[in-house]
Parts: structure tokens; sequence; C-alpha cells
């Protein structure tokens, strides 16, 4: 029997309050809008981000369904919506592609003007939910909510992907791995034979990595204080690894020393201010370049001295490693599938959907790069 323009009574993970576990609950989803789309979740990986939602790093609005990085299959479309139909694969977009503001116009840049990142609504682009539980509204996160059985995001926050790929894999091309290849490829523009430096080896990190690897860098240099990371580096690309911790001076003097003078690229791939100095200060004077792709703690500033900057160094960061979502997510699809990029060796661990809260321990003690969940 079709569910179509039905409610749909589902298991979700609701975040009722920060700093406290996901409660898996029956959640009421309503049909798509028009422009929406709801998609049943087949996968979603875990990503950092989510847990800074959890302990308050990054602001959102509460109750809410957290999830950013999934893939699954369409159940219905509302009316008007041409890019996808019932039975499509899809990835929902964190960052959408509506295809007409001026940064989708924009030969470069990505962060479409119908984000909901900076000062978070936690409803679709009609400014409403479609999820309730417990006779209450629930929160949309970053237009995708993928830690429920079935949620709805607007057309602009869904690509449509090859018809045979395994979306208990492609789900890491919806965040981690796009953003951390996109930063080394499409953001740094990483040269051949260039030396580079990535601080943070979880699952954006390590696809960091493989981004300098396949723009032919001569030198990756893998930082992180967690040394049980360095043996998965190394298989993704990295010529060496280097802990901290191991050394009395500041890292970006260890690394301006192995490099002679200065790494040409560095990635802050963390979400610390300290690491993201440390990643700027690596970086050789005269030409150097540093990327920040983790999220900072929220409200908190750095505070540097612009002569850093004037001696020739460039600075910048961007969000999904600068990929325009909708159209770039079906091609990094297919690039996957004709074995361009290993996606297997960002994964530890697999877990059902209800075992959510375990999966993000296995997060926070760093035993985990990437834990798939799976519906
Ligand atoms: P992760 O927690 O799996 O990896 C972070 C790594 O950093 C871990 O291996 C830690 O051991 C290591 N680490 C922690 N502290 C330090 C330190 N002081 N020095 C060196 N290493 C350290 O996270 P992830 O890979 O899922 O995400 C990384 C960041 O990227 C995080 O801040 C996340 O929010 C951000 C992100 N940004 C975007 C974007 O669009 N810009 C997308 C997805 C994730
Ligand atoms: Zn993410
Ligand atoms: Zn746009």
């Amino acid at each position: 029997m079709s569910t179509a323009g039905k409610v749909i009574k589902c298991k979700a993970a609701v975040l009722w309050e920060l700093k406290k576990p996901f409660s898996i609950e029956e959640v009421e989803v309503a049909p798509p809008k028009a422009h929406e789309v709801r998609i049943k979740m087949v996968a979603t990986g875990i990503c950092r981000s989510d847990d800074h939602v959890v302990n308050g790093f990054l602001v959102t609005r509460l109750p809410v369904i957290l999830g950013h990085e999934a893939a699954g299959i369409v159940e219905s479309v509302g009316e008007g919506v041409t890019t996808v139909r019932p039975g499509d694969k899809v990835i929902p977009l964190f960052v959408p592609q509506c295809g007409k503001c001026n940064i989708c116009k924009h030969p470069e840049a990505n962060l479409c003007l119908k984000h909901d990142l900076n000062e978070p609504q936690g409803t679709l682009n009609d400014g409403t939910c479609r999820f309730t539980c417990r006779g209450k509204p629930i929160r949309h996160f970053l237009g995708t909510s993928t830690f429920s059985q079935y949620t709805v995001v607007d057309e602009m926050s869904v690509a449509k992907i090859h018809a045979d790929s395994p979306l208990e894999k492609v789900c890491l091309i919806g965040c981690g791995f796009s953003t951390g290849y996109g930063s080394a490829v499409k953001v740094a523009k990483v040269t051949q034979g260039s030396t580079c430096a990535v601080f943070g080896l979880g699952g954006v990190g390590l696809s960091v990595i493989m981004g300098c690897k396949a723009a032919g860098a001569a030198r990756i240099i893998a930082v992180d204080i967690n040394k049980d990371k360095f043996a998965r580096a190394k298989q993704v690309g990295a010529t060496e690894c280097i802990n901290p911790q191991d050394y009395e001076k500041p890292i970006e003097e260890v690394l301006r020393e192995v490099s002679g003078g200065g790494v040409d690229f560095s990635f802050e791939v963390i979400g610390r201010l300290d690491t993201m100095m440390s990643a700027l200060l690596c970086c050789q004077e005269a030409y150097g370049v540093s990327i920040i792709v983790g999220v900072p703690p929220n409200a908190q500033n750095i505070s540097m001295n612009p002569m850093l900057l004037l001696t020739g160094r460039t600075w910048k960061g961007a969000v999904f490693g600068g990929f325009k979502s909708k159209e770039s997510v079906p091609k990094l699809v297919t690039d996957f599938m004709a074995k361009k990029f290993p996606l297997d060796q960002l994964i530890t661990h697999v877990l059902p959907f209800e075992k959510i809260n375990e999966g993000f321990d296995l997060l926070r003690s760093g035993k985990s790069v990437r834990t798939i969940l799976t519906f």
C-alpha cells in the first residue's frame, strides 16, 4: 500500500537537550509539500559536526533530529518536483544548491544563500517543520535530518545518484569524503610535488589526505594526538605521521623544520582555535596556503598578527569542500563507482540505527573514524 500523501509513523533519534544521549522515538513525518521530497533512509554516517551540536559548539534549535551524511531512496515527492522520482537513489545535501542565487551563479562559490548554517532556523525552506513527536514539532538540521527512518528535504537539498550505487558507502559523499577531498583539490588546489600538512585524522582529515594524494602532492604529513589514527592515514596516502605530544616545541616549529621552511598547504580538520593557528603558522610565509575545514566552537575568536598574511600567506576555509552540491554529488558517486577513490578505508564500524548512542561513544573515545548506521 502506498504511503504517498499520508503521514508516516517511524523511528527517529531525537535530541531533546544538549549534552544528552539521543532518544529513539516514534515520530510522525508529514508528506512533502510542493518542491519537497520524502526519503526513506538506508544509511547515515556519524560526523563530528553532529557531535558539535550535541556539545553546544554548533548552535541549532531544539528539539532536533540531527544527521547530515546519508543516502536513501525517494518515497514520494511534492507538487512541482522534477529532478527526482519515487524509487530514485539519492543523497541529501546539507548545503543546498538552489541554482538561482548569486552564490549559485558564482563560478567558484558553493554556499547557496538558502543554507541554514549561520543563523539556523531548523525548518525547511518554507519556514515549517515536517516532524512531530509527542505532539511537539521537532526541528530539522541543515535541511537534512538523516537520523530518522524517513525525512523530508527541499528539492534543492537532494541529489539523484547512480541506480547501482552502494548506499551504505556513498552516504559518505554526503559530507565527510567530499568535504575533505574537495578541500584539497578544489579549495586549496594542491599542486603536483607539493608538501602538505593535515591536522586531524578523522573521516574528513583522511579524505583531505586522499585529495592531496590525487592532486600529486609529494609529501603529506599527517598530524594527530591519537597515534592509533596513523596506520590508516598511511594507508590512504600520508607519507609521514607526527604526534605533537612527542615534541617539546610547538608543532608549527616542528613542521617548519621538517619541511625546510614551511609547508605549501596546511589543513585544520579538527575544529580548534589553537590548531587553526598552528596550521597557519606551519605554512611557508611567502606562499603557503592554509585551509580551515574544522568547525570552530561557537562565538570564539582568534587574535592574530596581520603580518602573518602580509608576508604572502593565504588563509581560507570552505564548507563541503567547495563543491556545488546538487551538481557535484552525482559526479562524485560516479567517480567512486569508477574506482577513482576508495571509501572503505574511512569506515571502521557499521551499526544498526538503534545503536546510534554507541556510535557517538565510539567517535568520542577516538576508536572510530566513520561509523555507518544502517536502517
Ligand atoms: P573526528 O573527530 O573524527 O576527527 C578529528 C581528529 O582530530 C581526531 O582524530 C582527533 O584525535 C584529532 N585531534 C583532536 N584534537 C587534536 C589536537 N589538539 N591536535 C591534533 N589532532 C587532534 O572529526 P571529523 O573528521 O568528522 O571532522 C573534523 C572536523 O571537520 C570537525 O570539526 C567537523 O565539525 C568538521 C567538518 N567540517 C565540514 C565542513 O563543511 N567544513 C564538514 C564536515 C566536518
Ligand atoms: Zn559532516
Ligand atoms: Zn543558491
